[in-house]
């Protein structure tokens, strides 16, 4: 996930005409046969991770995180996704909007892929940014189902030197009964806990109550952190993204500040703040000015609202004497400004027209229900093709709720009237309120749903419905 990797990936993906990473044949069925010509297969199947030195059953994509899918603005995606794992799965495309049929959802738009079975994924990607795919079943994303997907630009804007892709993830897989990594799992405390236990001290912003041992970066604990190199001088991309089942992060980098140019994948104006948070299913791409000498950094990802530390390091080229920062030495920018959504301007905002939405809803956001009410005994909100459409969500419950709608961009309602388009929004607890606007223009049967994934296995889910 180095601009080196990018560089070598553009040239091969030259040659087959597509950008796209080779095939990954994982451990998938031997039987199976070579994907199409351009495609890419993904294999689901049990598989094995290193944590620093601890090797732990889990299951994958081959890789953790899979395997980097990237091409460019118009190219057609075309993953062959091959099941060798013992249970239905699907994939979704987190934040691209794809036709409904290849959204990856299963019994909603797809037939789940049944193990042995084989699933077909192909539709264009018209618009750059920085996505993810992850299995769209139960709890298979709490495991290593999860990748980085990037769809550049056909002429990039941004002037940079090197790119890193950082993948945040709460982990928990194969640890429990390991005993090696930190202190064991303490007692649920989420939604399913008694009335009480997940409520937070004072103004604690908390996504997420289970407990989770391990925070990885690019699949890797803080004992054993990936380190991206730069030179004095140079301008990093980093595009940072939180895949977690159940935490929000805080991130930052010792010594540097952040530049924010997109929030999930869709341009703002920059904005230079020293700290990111992320709910999950959020990403954020930023600049950093590499204006030190040299030396070894911290890049520090806390988990909002409990314990949990994951890392990454910024090395200079020529600092291979110094000593690394020790494993939980904390960033003091955490401490420092965020990238509200208030802060950030809309480059290219949604073609909204004049006047007034076509359609409302409002949607009190208590417990783990939306309005009310739990999937599947939950009512589509109905819209027609061509609509405006305004969802506000006050949040009464004592999590934040970063909630997600497939199939779409939206534009975040914020004071400046030029709120940042996004696809994942988190709202604040106990009385936090968040508005956006899309277009309906993409017909079918869309999941709106919270991404802390036990809140939406315990039902936290709506369906929007037109077409
Ligand atoms: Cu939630």
């Amino acid at each position: 996930m180095t601009a080196t990797r990018r560089r070598f990936l553009g040239l091969s993906a030259a040659a087959a005409g597509l950008a796209l990473l080779p095939g990954c044949s994982g451990r998938g069925p031997s039987a199976a046969a070579p994907p199409a010509p351009g495609a890419l297969r993904l294999t689901a199947a049990p598989m094995r991770v290193d944590l620093a030195g601890h090797e732990i059953p889990t299951w994958g994509y081959g890789t953790l995180p899979g395997p980097e899918i990237r091409l460019r603005a118009g190219d057609v995606l075309r993953v062959e996704l091959d099941n060798a794992l013992p249970e239905d799965t699907t994939i979704h495309w987190h934040g691209l909007a794809p036709p409904n049929r290849m959204d990856g959802v299963p019994r909603v738009t797809q037939d789940p892929v049944v193990p042995g079975g084989r699933f077909t994924y192909e539709f264009t990607t018209p618009v750059p940014g920085s996505f993810m795919y992850h299995a769209h079943v139960g709890m298979q994303l709490d495991r290593g189902l999860y990748g980085p997907l990037v769809v550049e630009p056909r002429s990039e804007e941004l002037s940079y030197d090197r790119e890193h892709v950082l993948m945040l993830d709460d982990w928990r897989d194969g640890v429990d009964a390991h005993g090696g990594h930190g202190p064991a799992p303490g007692p649920d405390a989420g939604p399913g806990a008694a009335p009480g236990a997940d409520e937070d001290p004072g103004d604690a912003v908390s996504f997420g109550g289970r407990s989770y041992p391990l925070l990885l970066v690019n699949g890797r604990p803080p004992e054993d952190a990936p380190v991206l190199t730069t030179r004095p001088g140079d301008r990093l991309r980093l595009r940072v993204m939180n895949i977690a089942a159940d935490t929000g992060f805080r991130f930052a980098v010792a010594g540097h500040r952040l530049t924010v140019t997109h929030t999930d994948g869709m341009p703002v104006e920059p904005v230079t703040v020293e700290a990111l948070r992320l709910g999950m299913g959020e990403r954020y791409d930023v600049l950093v000015e590499c204006d030190q000498a040299g030396g070894v950094w911290q890049i520090g990802v806390q988990a909002e609202g409990r314990t949990g530390w994951g890392r990454a390091l910024l090395r200079y080229d020529g600092s291979e004497a110094s000593s690394p920062p020790a494993v939980a030495e904390r960033p003091a920018e955490l401490d420092g400004r965020l990238a509200s959504y208030a802060d950030l301007l809309a480059r290219e905002p949604l073609p909204l027209p004049s006047g007034e939405p076509d359609r409302r809803f409002e949607l009190e956001l208590s417990g783990t229900q939306i309005g009310g009410q739990s999937y599947p005994d939950a009512d589509p909100l109905p819209v027609a093709e061509g609509e405006w459409v305004r969802i506000s969500m006050r949040n009464t419950s004592a999590k934040w709720h970063p909630m997600h709608l497939h199939g779409h961009h939206f534009q975040v309602l914020t004071p400046t009237g030029r709120g940042p388009v996004k696809d994942t929004v988190t709202v604040p607890a106990r009385g936090g309120e968040v508005t956006f606007d899309f277009l309906a223009t993409n017909p079918g049967d869309w999941l709106f749903h919270c991404h802390n994934h036990h809140h939406m296995e315990d039902g936290m889910v709506r369906l929007v419905r037109y077409g």
